[in-house]
């Protein structure tokens, strides 16, 4: 059983600054981030630090003179703690990590602090709403009661940061909720609810109505109550069953493979049942410095703040008005349109779905309540809430009610004749200012819109199969698109609950594009000698979720047959291109669909080696002269990531991306690139530019012919000793969002 080793840490971890924080004079007992009231003998310290109330410098400040101040006041009985704004303390600064790590900064230890607040005479009152996350949580449960408004969360999400809990959550959370509840919210991030919180102890009690109300209600009440320290808690770490932690690490390496701060998180709890609180708290500390110095959590970090800056488009601002979407109709309930209409009723958005025919229609509808149904299974959704998204979508055979629509979204077959004639005829009938979105995942935006006299109000969205899963929106600008259009668009995805990001109009936009060549070396490297096994294996041990060749059988071969056909016309005479899979199309074997493609698959869809296949990729290779040789794995890696990323390059030097960090961004959300490996541009970064562009010319050198010319951009980068990172970040000081 894997224990945590902490994946290659890059600096050498510095002494933790035994500094703790410095208080501010008494006599004034607060700043900006952090004030004091008196409420007839019960002090509220309210923390405001926007947006989200994050521990930034000054914010643990601020706190300790508060508590020590009303500690000192012979007028106060108790004490509460709040957050300003929409919620309590969302954790440590998250972007003070990077100075940390890059040595501008000491390591600061909110653990004296926490003990403080622990140690205070007074009983403090920890009142939450919103979300106590990470650190917010620590400082939750350093105080002696929690109280909690009826939609708050709670949780210890550090993992999906790649580092563990670092203020003593691993010690504190298993003496209120339990070790096997403490192991799995550290291992695995998820939050909790008040109810939840509640039962499990971590909450004292449940406030309905004005929280500070109650939360001070509260305080008088425990006034004069002893105050109950979390550390000193024993009873919830006697007896620990042992095989929780076994357990939750087989978990976490099957649904975390590859990350190492899961397993920290395990071990750190474990060493609360094993060791006194202060040697706990110090065990947690060195895994923690471990993770925070590690790429993985420079990775999840990059991600975290990748995935909230895609929606800043230069020359939309924030304020750029956006349309209302109240009403929503879809064309298609096939795969993509029945997952786009649940999209919409998920997002409390009346929408009508519209097929050719009843068979066609019943299908898909038959397909929606199975979805929903099957989500109700699993208790992801109320019934009554899965009842209601049903109500909100209307199956039907014509266009009426569509004249009523602020957006129609368009799923049909990927054809330019039918979707230009499909928006010709939803043009005629859409009202004024109703958005016509096309789901096509490569064909040209301008060329639909022009079958329309509203071009600017013309938009791609390209949702992600199963599009009411992958949380993934490509929202494609065509040349007339209106800023609101896109701004709606975003606005659109996050209400979904997607990710939106802006993609320019070029042939399969961000994710395809990038696919291609991928998929084109998944299948040189097949026919030069690896086998199907061996590519899919090398991918997915690398944290792909999984294989080319399978994504390719999962998908259908079909799909790119119907492309290559489209665009044979565009294939460069004497470019080598991949032989096999029109072969395998023209037999009909399309993948999972059809039970075999590139490898075998049974009524399970479990996928086997299909000699077949390996027999004809030998034949088509030995026709067209191609020498076959045993590749290694970092080959395999190398050919198919280093040809997604030259692609990126060249997306980002034509401005079909904004940043490379959007190109992660779709990468993690659509096509399953490891978080950890924090997509596959910033993954460049880490391998430097200078070596992935030495590996490209290495094997254009071997393959010749432009299929490996470098990305002019990855040349400059790297010659000029810069980085993708770098690249975003000049790009955003030049364009100010
Ligand atoms: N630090 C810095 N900035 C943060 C932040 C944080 N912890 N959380 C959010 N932001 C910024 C975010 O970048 C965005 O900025 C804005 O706030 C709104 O966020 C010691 C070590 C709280 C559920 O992992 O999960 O504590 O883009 O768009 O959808 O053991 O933010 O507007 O410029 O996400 O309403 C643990 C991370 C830290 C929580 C709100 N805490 N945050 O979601 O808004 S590690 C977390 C969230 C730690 C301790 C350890 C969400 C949210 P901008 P948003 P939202």
């Amino acid at each position: 059983m894997a224990s945590f080793t902490g994946d290659e840490v890059q600096t050498s971890i510095p002494q933790v600054d035994r500094l703790t924080y410095q208080s501010v004079d008494c006599r004034t007992a607060m700043n900006e981030l952090v004030s004091l009231s008196l409420r007839d003998g019960i002090a509220v310290i309210t923390i405001s630090n926007p947006p989200v109330n994050a521990l930034s410098p000054g914010v643990p400040e601020g706190i300790r003179s508060t508590v020590e101040s009303a500690a000192n006041d012979p007028a106060v009985s108790a004490i509460v703690v709040t957050g300003a704004g929409r919620t309590f303390i969302a954790g440590a600064d998250i972007r003070e990590f990077a100075k940390v790590v890059s040595g501008e900064k000491p390591r600061r230890s909110l653990l004296p602090l926490l003990l403080e607040i622990e140690d205070c005479p007074k009983p403090v009152v920890m009142a939450i709403h919103g979300t106590a996350f990470g650190g917010g949580l620590e400082v939750a449960m350093a105080g002696h009661y929690r109280v909690l408004a009826a939609s708050a969360q709670v949780g210890q999400p550090e993992v999906k940061l790649g580092i563990i809990p670092g203020a003593a959550g691993t010690q504190r959370l298993p003496r209120l909720a339990g070790v096997a509840k403490a192991v799995e919210m550290c291992a695995f991030g998820d939050p909790i609810g008040a109810r939840e919180a509640h039962a499990l102890e971590i909450a004292d009690a449940i406030i309905e109505g004005d929280l500070l109300t109650g939360a001070i209600a509260f305080a008088r009440e425990v006034a004069a109550k002893p105050c109950p320290k979390t550390r000193e808690r024993q009873k919830k770490l006697r007896d620990t069953d042992p095989s929780i932690f076994a357990k939750a690490r087989q978990r976490a390496e099957k649904t975390r493979r590859g990350q190492t701060a899961p397993l920290a998180a395990i071990e750190a709890v474990e060493a609360a049942t094993r060791l006194p609180f202060d040697a706990g708290c110090a065990h947690e500390a060195e895994l923690f410095d471990r993770c925070l110095y590690s790429t993985q959590s420079k990775a999840l970090i990059h991600a975290f703040f990748a995935e909230r800056a895609v929606s800043r488009i230069p020359g939309v601002p924030q304020e750029t008005p956006v349309y209302e979407i109240r009403r929503a109709a879809v064309i298609g309930a096939g795969t993509m349109g029945g997952g786009i209409t649940m999209n919409y009723a998920n997002a409390s958005i009346p929408v009508i779905v519209k097929e050719a025919g009843q068979e066609a229609l019943d299908r898909g509808m038959a397909v929606i309540r199975r979805n929903y149904a099957s989500s109700v299974k699993k208790g992801k959704l109320a019934q009554a809430e899965m009842d209601h998204r049903l109500s909100l979508i209307t199956p039907q055979l014509t266009y009426d009610g569509f004249e009523q629509a602020d957006i129609i979204a368009e799923a049909v077959f990927e054809g330019m004749a039918l979707k230009k004639q499909v928006f010709a005829e939803i043009d005629r009938i859409a009202k004024p200012g109703c958005i016509l979105a096309s789901n096509t995942s490569y064909l040209d935006i301008d060329e639909i819109a022009s079958a329309t006299r509203r071009p600017q109000l013309v938009v791609g969205h390209h949702y992600f199969s199963p599009a009411n899963v992958m949380r993934l929106l490509e929202i494609v600008r065509g040349r007339d698109t209106d800023k609101e259009v896109l701004a709606t668009s975003m606005a659109l995805a996050k209400r979904m609950n997607k990710v939106g990001v802006l993609a320019g109009n070029a042939r399969g936009f961000i994710g395809n594009r990038m696919l291609t060549p991928y998929l084109r070396e998944a299948q040189f490297l097949v026919e030069e000698g690896a086998s199907v096994e061996d590519v899919n294996g090398a991918l997915y041990d690398f944290g792909i979720a999984m294989g080319p060749l399978a994504m390719s059988d999962l998908a259908g071969l079909d799909v790119g047959w119907r492309a290559r056909r489209e665009f044979r016309h565009l294939e460069k005479p004497g470019v080598r291109v991949p032989l096999v899979a029109d072969q395998l199309c023209e037999q009909g074997r399309f993948g999972q669909k059809t039970g075999r493609g590139w490898s075998k698959y049974d009524e399970n869809r479990q996928p086997s080696p299909d000699p077949e296949t390996a027999a004809l990729i030998e034949q088509t290779a030995r026709k067209a002269g191609i020498e076959r040789r045993s590749i290694g794995r970092e080959e395999i890696v190398d050919r198919c990531v280093f040809a997604l990323v030259n692609e990126g390059a060249h997306l980002l030097g034509e401005g079909i991306a904004l940043r490379a960090a959007d190109i992660d961004v779709v990468y993690l959300n659509g096509y399953g690139f490891p978080a950890w490996r924090g997509g596959p541009m910033f993954y460049a970064d880490t391998v430097g530019l200078k070596t992935v562009l030495a590996r490209i010319e290495e094997f254009r050198e071997r393959h010749g012919g432009d299929l490996w010319l470098p990305a002019p951009l990855l040349r400059r980068l790297s010659e000029s000793g810069s980085s993708f990172g770098e690249f975003d970040r000049q790009k955003q000081a030049a364009a100010g969002v």
